[in-house]
């Protein structure tokens, strides 16, 4: 166990150590996110309370911006180095973003701790980043202003989400302003930095009616949550086998550098339901695993899902 051939073969293999810090750096991300979204804390505690108790993420996502080694590379080595492994780009022309995806290490096999959340089996990663280049000259001095002010932060991505502090300092109104006018992406990432945007709970391993996500969808809002509603409540992969949905953004009390108070949009919950691939349609129920399901995401649903914390959405009127 301790020879020096298996430590050179695989140099951070003490896998009880390694997986027990990364689950309590995750745990951290997700604690800041719970606290400071109040309908995702409520909403997580209203499925466990209905359904199970653990609960399985699909997936945690995270916002950058692409510029210097701020983007999707700030925030993904740290999964990598937890044994994540990068899966194709998305691409968002019209919101000039691109995105990653990750899948967690020992898919295949049942890598749950045990728990529910980031203690259960773990979710997929995605990360997305504006293309900053793409942006008017005004809005790039703004955010190149804000990186540069923030010295080495990109480094350190992990760490600020873990502890739900922003890298840089708070941006005045008015650049806020001017951001949000061309870019709500960049605003939201202006402004809350590489906190989790949204976690996403996993419909169909849940255990009641409301594996299905329709019925999760109806019970949500029977229960006072206002849905994204941008290109219907539902988002349908072509292949009909990836169902998303999402609850638009808290709005947060934010102080501005100018002393001016206003609320910004925080983050937002998901819902994702995969359904069976094709050829596993016979397999009996309980042989079903998440290998045998719709993997990955889909540019069509993404591109709607964003709008999760668009102003649109967020003061939109709904069942709340
Ligand atoms: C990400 C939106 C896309 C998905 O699952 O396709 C997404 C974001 O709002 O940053 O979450
Ligand atoms: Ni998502």
């Amino acid at each position: 166990k301790f020879s020096i051939v298996s430590a050179s073969k695989s140099p951070q293999k003490s896998p009880s150590v390694g997986d027990s810090f990364f689950r309590n750096v995750l745990s951290s991300m997700e604690q800041v996110y719970l606290n400071k979204n109040p309908t995702a804390k409520s909403i997580v505690e209203l499925v466990r309370s209905a359904d199970v108790d653990r609960i399985c993420y699909d997936h945690i996502a995270y916002r950058t911006f692409g510029v210097n080694a701020y983007g999707i590379e700030s925030m993904s080595k740290f999964f990598m180095d937890f044994g994540y492994s990068q899966q194709e780009e998305l691409r968002f022309p019209q919101k000039k973003l691109k995105a990653l995806w990750f899948s967690p290490p020992n898919f295949t096999s049942v890598n749950g701790g045990g728990g529910g959340g980031v203690h259960g089996p773990l979710p997929r990663i995605f990360i997305s980043e504006l293309l900053v280049d793409q942006m008017s000259v005004k809005a790039q001095e703004i955010i190149r202003k804000y990186v540069e002010l923030s010295g080495a932060g990109y480094k350190h991505a992990p760490i600020s989400s873990a502890i739900g502090c922003l890298p840089w300092p708070k941006p005045s109104h008015t650049e806020f302003q001017q951001l949000a006018s061309e870019s709500e992406y960049a605003a939201w990432t202006l402004v809350n930095g590489y906190s989790v945007n949204h976690v996403t709970i996993s419909t169909h391993r849940l255990k009641s009616r409301l594996k299905n996500i329709k019925n999760l969808n109806q019970f949500i809002e029977e229960n006072g949550f206002k849905l994204n509603s941008e290109g219907g409540v539902l988002k349908v992969s072509p292949d009909a086998l990836l169902l998303q949905s999402s609850t638009v953004a808290d709005s947060i009390p934010f102080e501005f550098s100018d002393g001016f108070k206003n609320s910004v949009p925080g983050s937002y919950i998901e819902f994702a339901e995969r359904l069976v691939l094709p050829e596993y349609r016979d397999l009996p129920e309980d042989k079903i695993e998440e290998i045998h399901r719709r993997d990955g995401f889909e540019v069509g649903n993404a591109d709607k899902i964003f709008e999760s914390t668009s102003k649109d959405q967020v003061t939109r009127r709904g069942a709340k």
